[in-house]
């Protein structure tokens, strides 16, 4: 019998892996890599047996950097085949505008234009070759837009030079004929100092200031929200409030420390159950339908094998929590302590819902008894240990 937690794409899992996640050979800035690099065909072949539905790249995981034009077509033909093979769709791309030194100083916040043109230069090779690859959504993650010292420019300019990048590069697009969405991918710091837009919250209100907003939404990640402490879901559901949850970075982050990519799940049990029980929509509010993407690696204990074990871990855990977050929406004690407090049986809620006379009228009008409502418990010390009960599986 099949097991019900392994991934299965023809099931409906739709899970993605970068090709620098399952890829990465496990340097870190103390030492040098401990895994070979693996050929971007062998990754695809790789993730399609691991159970994976897709597969995400930035232009130099596939391309390396300054590869002539003929070298990368036939890189892509063989990436192409390979994808064919084993059935795997790449549904994002992005682009590295990190790495090169000439981005040392920002790519497109740079002070100098110069770095800002071939910036965009750079994104729109990338994006071409997202289209080409069947992308329909291309993600921005800004890994040198920030500062070490303030005194290097203004951060008004420096927004203000981001915004005009991405309303290039929107209007670029439109003007290719492509229908693609774009999502923003915010971290507060590393490797800068300080990253500009550095929650998912400064990016939602960075977007309502472009030229092309409504092609314009987020990519949050577990590690960026989780590192200066702050919830993932509530960044992840104040996106989906909005429409504009494009795409989404799993992993796990223990609070405070350096981006740690870990396995999904693996730190923060509880706030990934809250998290995957929003984006399934078991607590109500429409489910995220968008590519399950994890932005992790393998521990550098690992071996090329463990590798496999890492990405398998994370869809299961997905999958184990998903099963878990759904079990505990069904739960009728669940389900009575939040009947009991989100109860309205004098009908108020509409009232307050739109201002007019008549509203006005009845919320001046309204007796309330402040101190029946302030001596009431609401159960939730219950409620949480229901969840945990479910999340430590002793209760099914
Ligand atoms: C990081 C980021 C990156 C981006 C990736 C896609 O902290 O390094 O999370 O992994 O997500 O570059 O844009
Ligand atoms: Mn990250
Ligand atoms: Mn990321």
């Amino acid at each position: 019998m099949p097991d019900p937690y392994d991934p299965s794409p023809s099931a409906g899992d739709r899970f993605t892996f970068g090709l620098w996640t399952v890829g990465n050979p496990g340097a870190d800035p103390f030492g040098s890599q401990v895994r070979p690099s693996v050929p971007p065909p062998d990754l695809v072949a790789g993730l399609a047996k691991a159970g994976a539905w897709g597969v995400n790249l930035h232009d130099n995981d596939l391309v390396p950097f300054g590869t002539p034009a003929a070298e990368q077509e036939r890189i892509l033909a063989e990436f192409q085949k390979a994808l064919a093979d084993h059935g795997l769709v790449v549904p994002m791309a992005t682009t590295n505008l990190f790495s090169h030194p000439i981005f040392r100083d920002g790519a497109f916040t740079a002070s100098n234009p110069e770095v800002r043109a071939f910036a965009l230069q750079k994104a729109m090779r990338s994006i071409e070759m997202g289209v080409q690859l069947g992308a329909g959504t291309i993600v921005f993650w800004g890994g040198r837009e920030g500062v070490e010292t303030d005194a290097a420019r203004d951060c008004r300019d420096a927004l203000g030079w981001y915004r005009e990048c991405m309303n290039f590069l929107c209007a670029w697009t439109k003007n290719q004929g492509w229908d693609l969405k774009f999502a923003l991918e915010a971290k507060p710091n590393e490797p800068r100092g300080d990253m500009y837009l550095a929650t998912t919250g400064h990016m939602l209100h960075f977007i309502e200031t472009l030229d092309h907003a409504e092609m314009c939404g987020v990519n949050p990640e577990v590690a960026h929200e989780n590192m200066p402490g702050l919830s993932m879901v509530h960044a992840v559901g104040q996106a989906m409030e909005v429409g504009k949850l494009f795409h989404i970075d799993l992993n796990a982050q223990r609070i405070g420390r350096y981006d740690q990519d870990l396995r999904f799940g693996s730190e923060d049990l509880k706030g990934a159950f809250f998290l995957v029980r929003m984006l399934e929509g078991t607590c109500g509010h429409a489910a995220y339908t968008g590519p399950l993407h994890f932005d992790a690696h393998a521990y550098r204990t690992e071996d090329v094998e463990g590798v496999w074990d890492f990405a398998r871990g994370c869809m299961r855990s997905y999958k184990i929590l998903a099963a878990r977050a759904k079990a505990f929406d069904a739960d009728t004690e669940v389900l009575d302590i939040l009947a009991a407090n989100h109860a309205d049986a004098r009908n108020i809620a509409p009232t307050l819902a739109d201002f007019n006379s008549n509203n006005l009228a009845t919320l001046e009008a309204l007796e309330l008894d402040v101190d029946a409502l302030a001596s009431k418990g609401h159960r939730y010390e219950r409620l949480d240990q229901l969840a945990m009960e479910y999340l430590m599986g002793v209760r099914t």
